[in-house]
C-alpha cells in the first residue's frame, strides 16, 4: 500500500476530548472517527487491527473446539421475556420499536438468541457437548461511554455459549475456554491475568474476567505477582483431555476483582512483596451459569436413559473492538503506538526520503517487492513530505519495524532498519534489510 493512495487521516494535535492515551493515539493516527457518543466509524488503519483481532480469536476459539455462528444485532423483546431478562436488563438495553408497533431491541449480549436456537435443534445427548460463538457487535446504552473504543456503546463482542448435559461436562467447557483465553491474548501481546469475577446480568457464581494491568484501568485488581507472567498453554494442547492443571496452576494464586476482592485473604495468603494491587482493563469474562436460561427456556434434550436433562450452559465473552485500545495501551511510547507484529495494520514502513527521486524510487520499488514477496504488509511512505514528519507518522502508527532509504544509502546499496520497539537503527545492505526485518517479524509473532 502506499501512503500516497491510502486513507489514513492522521493528526498533529492531540484532541482534547481524549481522556486516556489509547484513544488518543487511536484519533491522532487516524484509526477510528468518532460518529456519536460511544459509536465510532472504523477508518482503514483501525479496521485492520480490527480484524487481524477478530481473526486471533477465532482461531484459538476453533482450536478449542468451538464453532462458528453469526447472530443477528436486532432481537426480539419476546425471547427476553421468556428467559425473565426483559425488564431486568435495565436501561442500558437499546429498546425499539417495529413499524408494527413489536417491540425489538439491540443485543447487548445473545444467551436467549443462541439458547433458542440449540432448544430448537438438538434433540439427544449424543449431539453433546457443543460450544457456539459468534464475533457481531453489541450494544450497550453505557451511562458513561468514554475511553473511546474502551467503553463503547456499540462495541464488537466474541461471545461463546457452551451446552452441556452435566455440570461435570460445563466444567471442562469452562476450562477449555480459560485455556484458549491465555493462548489467545498472549497471541496478541498481551499479559493478562484471570481473576475471580462479579457475574453481573449474566448470572451465575463460578466466573473469571481476564484483566491487563494498565494504570488508565477502570477497576481495581488484586494479585499474587507471578500470575504476571505464568506460563502459557501450548498450541499443541489436547482440548479433549484433563485441562484442570493448567485451570488450577492460573487459580490457586489470590487474583481477584474489586468486587470479589477480600483483603484479610490476600494478607493471609500472598507475601508482601508479592502482593501486586493495581488498575486492570477487563478483555475477557467467562461464566459458568447452569441452568440459569436454559431452565426457563426449556432447552432440554434426551438423555442416555430417556429422560429429559435440563442442559447446563456457560458463556465466554472478548471485547473485540475494547482490545484495540488495550492493546495500545499496554504497548505505547511518547512518540505514539508500538504495535505488536500480530496485530499490526501493516508489518513494516518503507519510507521514501526523496520520493520523486528516480534512484531512491526504484530502490523503493525493489524493496516493496521482495518484502510483499516474503508475506509481509508494507506500508511505503511515497509522500513529498519532509523527513522529520515522515519519521513522526511512522512512529506515530507504530508498525514494527521502519526501512528507510534515501538517496545516500541508494548509492551505496544500503538502507536503515528500526525497530519501532527498542529504537535500534541500523544500517545494512538491502537484501540483509529484507532477511532482518522477516525474520523479526517471524519471530515476533511466534507463540508456542
Ligand atoms: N454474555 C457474556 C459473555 S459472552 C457477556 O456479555 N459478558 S460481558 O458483559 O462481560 O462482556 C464481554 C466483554 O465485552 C467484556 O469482557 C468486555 O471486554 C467487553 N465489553 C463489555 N462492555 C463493553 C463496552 N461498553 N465497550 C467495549 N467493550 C465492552
Amino acid at each position: 500500500m502506499h501512503l500516497s493512495r491510502f486513507f489514513m487521516p492522521v493528526l498533529r494535535e492531540t484532541p482534547k476530548e481524549a481522556e486516556i492515551v489509547s484513544h488518543q493515539l487511536m484519533l491522532r493516527a487516524g484509526m477510528i472517527k468518532q460518529s456519536a457518543a460511544g459509536i465510532y466509524s472504523w477508518l482503514p488503519m483501525g479496521l485492520k487491527v480490527l480484524q487481524k483481532i477478530a481473526d486471533i480469536v477465532r482461531e484459538e476459539q476453533n482450536r478449542a473446539g468451538a464453532i462458528e455462528v453469526l447472530m443477528p444485532t436486532i432481537q426480539s423483546a419476546d425471547l427476553w421475556r421468556e428467559s425473565g431478562r426483559y425488564e431486568a436488563y435495565g436501561k442500558e438495553m437499546l429498546r425499539i420499536e417495529d413499524r408494527h408497533e413489536r417491540e425489538i431491541l439491540f443485543g447487548p449480549t445473545a444467551e436467549e438468541v443462541i439458547t433458542a436456537i440449540v432448544r430448537d435443534s438438538i434433540r439427544s445427548y449424543r449431539d453433546l457437548p457443543k460450544n457456539l460463538y459468534n464475533i457481531q457487535w453489541k450494544f450497550r446504552d453505557e451511562v458513561r461511554p468514554r475511553f473511546g473504543v474502551m467503553r463503547g456503546r456499540e462495541f464488537l463482542m466474541k461471545d461463546a455459549y457452551s451446552f452441556d448435559l452435566t455440570p461435570e461436562d460445563a466444567r471442562r467447557a469452562y476450562n477449555r475456554m480459560f485455556v484458549a483465553y491465555l493462548r489467545t491474548f498472549a497471541r496478541l501481546g498481551l499479559q493478562v491475568v484471570p481473576m475471580k469475577a462479579d457475574t453481573g446480568p449474566i448470572g451465575g457464581d463460578l466466573s473469571h474476567e481476564f484483566i491487563i494491568l494498565a494504570e488508565t484501568g477502570e477497576s481495581q485488581v488484586f494479585c499474587h505477582k507471578d500470575l504476571i507472567d505464568g506460563a502459557i498453554p501450548r498450541a499443541d494442547t489436547d482440548f479433549n483431555g484433563d485441562l484442570s492443571p493448567i485451570f488450577e496452576a492460573w487459580t490457586s494464586k489470590y487474583a481477584a476483582t474489586e468486587e470479589m476482592h477480600d483483603a484479610a485473604k490476600f494478607a493471609a495468603e500472598v507475601p508482601q512483596d508479592k502482593q501486586v494491587s493495581a488498575r486492570g482493563i477487563e478483555v475477557g469474562h467467562i461464566f459458568y451459569f447452569g441452568t440459569k436460561y436454559s431452565a426457563p427456556m426449556g432447552c432440554k434434550v434426551q438423555g442416555p436413559d430417556g429422560q429429559m436433562i435440563t442442559l447446563q450452559m456457560g458463556s465466554y465473552g472478548i471485547g473485540v473492538s475494547r482490545l484495540v485500545g488495550g492493546i495500545i495501551e499496554a504497548s505505547h511510547d511518547e512518540a505514539g503506538i508500538i504495535w505488536p507484529a500480530s496485530v499490526a495494520p501493516f508489518e513494516v514502513g518503507l519510507v521514501n526520503l526523496k520520493a520523486g527521486d528516480a534512484a531512491t524510487d526504484a530502490a523503493v520499488a525493489t524493496l516493496e517487492v521482495k518484502l510483499e514477496n516474503a508475506g509481509l504488509e508494507v506500508l511505503v511512505d511515497d509522500t513529498d513530505e519532509r523527513a522529520g514528519g515522515k519519521f513522526a507518522t511512522m512512529d506515530l502508527i507504530g508498525l514494527p519495524y521502519q526501512v528507510i532509504v534515501g538517496p545516500k544509502g541508494v548509492k551505496t546499496g544500503e538502507a536503515e532498519v528500526k525497530c519501532r520497539r527498542t529504537g535500534v537503527r541500523e544500517t545494512m545492505p538491502f537484501d540483509q534489510a529484507v532477511d532482518r526485518v522477516v525474520a523479526a517479524i517471524a519471530d515476533d509473532k511466534h507463540v508456542d
